[in-house]
């Protein structure tokens, strides 16, 4: 069973995260409970527990009597890093993963490699300023805190959609497929690099 659990203190947020990756791969009823204070941003976490086939519980008690930037800023980093201590050896995984997944008109398509590289690319073009009380500029930014904490290397994209709550729905949707399919297990029990190892895990 691949979980963690992380605690994250700072003068900005207290955070905690409880996180396990397998658990409909195991047939095990998912727990989901995610509070951030930020309606939308539980949401977007919501779904993708959901359908990664996940168990998340999250608290978050952030600033945002400030805005809500370190609120979702350093809740994905925390995230990022129980993904990245919940997957623990990496023996015997794809490795890389990729799906698309629509929201009625919007399409999103979601690239994934578990590289021990931090990379990320978001481009969901957002027209709005906020979805209720998130920033739509945090978003991009909430992929990018993921993929620096969870060392992987993510191109994530809206392809098309009119309604930016179903762009960003979608696309977190995509990754939750995608990582699905990456850390699946091949059966090799491998490491799954040329170079026999992966850096960073
Ligand atoms: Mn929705």
């Amino acid at each position: 069973m691949r979980q963690a659990s992380v605690e994250r203190n700072t003068g900005e947020t207290q955070i905690s995260v409880k996180l396990a990756i397998d658990t409909v791969m195991n047939k095990q009823k998912q727990v989901i409970d995610v509070h951030t204070g930020i309606g939308f941003l539980d949401h977007m976490y919501s779904a993708l527990a959901k359908h990664g086939g996940m168990s998340l519980e999250m608290h978050c008690k952030g600033d945002l009597w400030i805005d809500d930037h370190h609120t979702a800023e350093d809740s994905a980093l925390a995230l990022g890093d129980a993904f990245k201590q919940a997957l623990g050896d990496i023996k015997g995984i794809k490795r890389y993963g990729y799906a698309y997944a629509p929201l009625d008109e919007a399409l999103s398509r979601a690239v994934l490699d578990i590289s021990g590289r931090s990379f990320c690319v978001a481009e969901l073009h957002l027209r709005r300023e906020k979805i209720g009380d998130l920033s739509c500029e945090m978003i991009p930014h909430v992929f990018q805190s993921f993929a620096d904490a969870a060392n992987l290397t993510l191109h994530i994209d809206c392809v098309r959609g009119f309604n930016d709550h179903h762009r960003s729905e979608s696309a977190f949707k995509a990754l939750a497929l995608a990582i699905r399919d990456a850390i699946s297990y091949t059966g090799s029990g491998e490491i799954p690099s040329t170079k026999g190892v992966l850096a960073g895990y």
